[in-house]
């Protein structure tokens, strides 16, 4: 399909609300997306004709959800290249995947002497977790600086990849900065060293070809609502030798084989780790938002951001008193600043006044703000149905604020 945005505008009826008595200009998209309508046909299509549950009953709605369901494990598997179906395990989200790897491989595996590598820029769902472990195992956290441009610090790797280091997690695109960090090549430097590696690519899925063979990563993780899929779902990838070593981290139905007063035995992957009934509308949702990034295709999205994102660096950085945070040369389009003398949170009420949706924050990311030096920072963030004339509003609206604000 060729990139046709007033076609895909068309998609998303949230697009056609208005907030203020204002057309809604909505540049919030690294926290949630929003769905387009056969997203939410898909999910409404299960409640409203084939409701029921997967993997239990025979009926003629159980097969169907059961089928629709599994359809989409390997619909993920496809996307992100991963040549097993039983590498893909259904979570809640982002979260929930690492901390299921932080409880079932980390805490397992890891002891006094060992060290965890992460990076400065790490959203908190991928710092906090090994935070945890840490505490709990006796293992020391050690962290990649970042650099002032908003890349990571890798000119001493030996530093951080040593013998002692035993699993290595790190963002694949920034929130905060936008940054496309190198990941197959901290892999490789992970790799080197014994280490296992965990991928935190809630941002990056939703924007880039991402292929789990050819990072040779050994988990990631990802979510579904920031995809234009439904929230509460999510998608952990473990390479299938690691999962197998693996005890389940929840109990209950769906996971076991057999269950006797005294003991139980673990279903096959991947449903060893998928206990309860499962997110089953989520997933069908989150398989229809697949195949509509799939029908427009990454290098067209790649194409259309980067322009969109190249127009939006260079209209704010025209804002006077605008300080942007970040420069990386591979980046996505999120984009961190702070305007002189407007607090973030007074932009972002005064551009709801128009408007104009934006996080302030600190974007659960408080190591970045503590290295930047500010609480809080503003953030646009783009994504495929997003035009210039919105940015064009966004720097308007600002420039009100500013004006506003400063009296000048
Ligand atoms: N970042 C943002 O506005 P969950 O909440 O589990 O779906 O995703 C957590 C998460 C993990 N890693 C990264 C890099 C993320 O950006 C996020 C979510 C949102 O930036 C909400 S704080």
């Amino acid at each position: 399909m060729s990139f046709d945005i007033n076609q895909i505008r068309a998609d998303f009826p949230n697009l056609r609300q208005e907030v203020h008595g204002k057309p809604l200009v909505y540049l919030d998209n690294a926290a949630t997306t929003h769905k387009p309508q056969a997203v939410i046909d898909a999910v409404s299509r299960f409640y409203g004709e084939y409701n029921a549950n997967v993997h239990r009953a025979l009926y003629q709605h159980a097969a169907e959800a059961t089928e629709a369901y599994e359809a989409v494990r390997d619909k993920v598997a496809n996307l992100i290249n991963a040549g097993d179906r039983r590498s893909i395990v259904f979570t809640g989200g982002t979260t929930e995947s690492i901390n299921l790897v932080a409880y079932a491989w980390a805490r397992k595996n890891l002891g006094p002497g060992d060290e965890i590598l992460v990076t400065e820029m790490e959203h908190h769902s991928n710092l906090v977790p090994w935070q945890l472990v840490a505490r709990d195992t006796g293992a020391t956290l050690r962290c990649i600086p970042i650099k002032t441009d908003g890349t990571l610090d890798l000119d001493d790797s030996d530093k951080y990849f040593t013998s002692r280091t035993k699993l290595v997690a790190f963002t694949h695109q920034s929130n905060v900065f936008g940054t496309i960090n190198p990941a197959k090549e901290i892999i490789e430097l992970a790799h080197a060293v014994g280490a296992v590696t965990v991928v935190d690519a809630a941002q990056s899925v939703p924007h880039l070809p991402v292929d789990v063979t050819d990072l040779d990563c050994d988990f990631l993780a990802f979510s579904g609502h920031k995809m234009l899929g439904p929230t509460g779902v999510g998608v952990l990838y473990g390479k299938p030798e690691l999962l197998e070593s693996m005890s389940p981290f929840f109990g209950g139905g769906e996971m076991i084989q057999t269950v006797t007063m005294e003991k139980s035995t673990w279903n096959e992957l991947p449903w060893k780790f998928e206990a309860g009934t499962p997110k089953i509308a989520q997933v069908i949702g989150l398989g229809a938002a697949i195949d509509y990034l799939n029908e427009i295709g990454y290098e067209a999205i790649g194409e259309y951001e980067k322009k969109l994102t190249d127009y939006t660096l260079e209209r704010l950085a025209a804002v006077e008193g605008m300080s942007i945070h970040g420069q990386a040369a591979k980046r996505g389009p999120v984009i961190s600043f702070n305007l002189a003398d407007v607090h973030p949170h007074d932009l972002a009420q005064f551009l709801d006044m128009e408007g104009v949706a934006i996080r302030a924050g600190h974007h659960c990311a408080q190591p970045i703000m503590q290295r930047l030096g500010v609480p809080a920072t503003s953030r646009a963030s783009m994504y495929i149905y997003n035009t210039s004339e919105e940015i064009d509003r966004l720097v308007q609206s600002i420039e009100n604020t500013r004006r506003f604000m400063t009296g000048n």
